[in-house]
């Protein structure tokens, strides 16, 4: 069955040249991507994006990082594309939790700055899917 995921490529992604890699390994792996943008999150988009963390210590450096500057967002379709996405990206913690050979596992150390996001549910990748590409979700 197929399924939409949102990713993102965080800001610190692209301020390290990392959105080919990304790209890269999103086609290898046999997922397409149906919508791609380069833009800045404002502060309405990332408070909607980050909602549900909003009363943990990090939300407030966490919507600075995240409006910090360009990121590329974009939506990945493919059979099980939200599970295969978060398999390519790897566990939230880039050191103790994503293992070698994944995204964050192979390129970033430090939770935040973590360079990927993946819906984790059909529920998330339709709300988030509306919130930055309306008209896509689905
Ligand atoms: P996910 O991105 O792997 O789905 P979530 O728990 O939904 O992880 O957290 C969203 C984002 O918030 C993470 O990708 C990371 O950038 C940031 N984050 C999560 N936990 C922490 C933390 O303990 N400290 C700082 N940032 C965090």
């Amino acid at each position: 069955m197929t399924e939409r995921t949102l990713v993102l490529a965080k800001p610190d992604a692209v301020a390290r040249g990392l959105v080919g890699e990304i790209i890269r390994r999103i086609e290898a792996k046999g997922l397409t991507i149906v919508a791609l943008d380069l833009r800045t999150a404002t502060e309405e988009v990332a408070a909607g994006h980050y909602a549900e963390h909003d009363s943990k210590p990090f939300y407030g450096s966490l919507i600075e990082f995240i409006t910090s500057g360009p990121l590329v967002a974009a939506v990945v379709e493919g059979p099980r594309a939200i599970a295969a996405w978060r398999q390519l990206a790897g566990g939230t913690d880039p050191v103790d939790k994503a293992t070698p050979g994944t995204i964050r596992g192979d390129f970033a150390l430090e939770t935040q700055n973590n360079l990927v996001h993946g819906s984790d549910s059909p529920e998330s990748a339709a709300r988030e899917i509306a919130l930055w590409f309306p008209g896509l979700e689905g």
